[in-house]
């Protein structure tokens, strides 16, 4: 296989381009889509999958499916709330169609059950911080998303503090692809996330978004997750039904200094914005 190709659980993504995952959370609270998939303590199975149709109409490249919402304040969910959130849409989505999902977890658990039910990526927040996370992650063979994130959700935003958030998160990132790499997972499978919004100020963010050159000139992948967050919001002083515009110019300021995968909410929009991109960076 080539080094253009990523081969996720037996389905391939061409890295030739950008790459675009679209978020489908199966949890009740998230920021922006909460509760849309899951009604009365239960998946929403038409609701779902017309979801998943719509987004891959539009474009995407890889579903991202999380079952614990990961907003600022958000509570913990039970290990079997989530296997039950997460597994359950991965098979019903798989049974259906060939797409490479990614699922956001950080339980050694969900991550084995939902590979085997066909899932392709791991993007863990934590960094594949939690116990036999990593060991897991290696022996499932599939590429891994490491997140930096400050803190717990729950209490994350509440004083971030750093004293000089680019060298912290790139040095947090690189010890945690050494350590993936020393489990066995190969560099080739390892994507690194700054974790835009996770345990970060409005100044931290940005610098790490002007200094993001310094990570996707790292021998690792990168994926950017900024669509609606609160960094917009606060620049633009507009609610999350509006961050829209803000968020696709934070997306191309991404791909342009080398980041690889984005994680949007707004798949047919993000996907426009990748091919006026791409054109402009094959041109003569
Ligand atoms: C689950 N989740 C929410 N925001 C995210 C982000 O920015 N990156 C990744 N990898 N996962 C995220």
């Amino acid at each position: 296989m080539s080094n253009q190709t990523l081969t996720c659980n037996g389905l391939s993504l061409d890295l030739s381009k950008p790459n675009v995952m679209g978020i489908l959370n199966i949890t009740p609270d998230s920021f922006f889509d909460g509760g849309q998939l899951f009604r009365n303590g239960k998946i929403d199975e038409v609701v779902l999958l017309r979801r998943v149709e719509q987004m891959l109409s539009e474009g995407a490249d890889i579903l991202d499916i999380g079952g614990e919402s990961t907003r600022p304040g958000a509570s913990v969910v039970e290990l079997d709330e989530e296997l039950d959130r997460v597994v359950t849409a991965v098979n019903l989505i798989r049974k259906r169609f060939d797409v490479v999902i990614s699922v956001d977890t950080s339980s050694p658990e969900v991550m084995k059950q939902s590979v085997n039910a066909g899932a392709g990526i791991i993007n863990d927040i934590r960094a594949l911080q939690r116990e036999n996370a990593v060991t897991t992650a290696a022996e499932l063979k599939v590429p891994v998303v490491l997140m930096h994130m400050q803190g717990e959700p729950s209490t994350m935003q509440k004083a971030p503090e750093y004293t000089d958030i680019v060298s912290e998160v790139r040095s947090f990132l690189l010890q945690r692809a050494e350590q993936c790499k020393l489990a066995g997972i190969e560099s080739k499978h390892i994507i690194l996330d700054l974790g835009f919004g996770f345990g970060k100020t409005l100044n931290h963010n940005l610098s790490l978004m002007k200094h993001l050159s310094e990570f996707t000139q790292l021998p690792y992948l990168n994926l950017v997750g900024v669509s609606r967050k609160s960094m917009i919001g606060q620049v633009l002083n507009k609610p999350v039904e509006d961050r829209l515009v803000g968020g696709l110019s934070l997306a191309i300021q991404a791909l342009n200094k080398g980041a690889k995968f984005l994680r949007v909410h707004d798949v047919g929009e993000t996907v426009d914005a990748v091919k006026m991109f791409s054109a402009v960076e094959k041109a003569l």
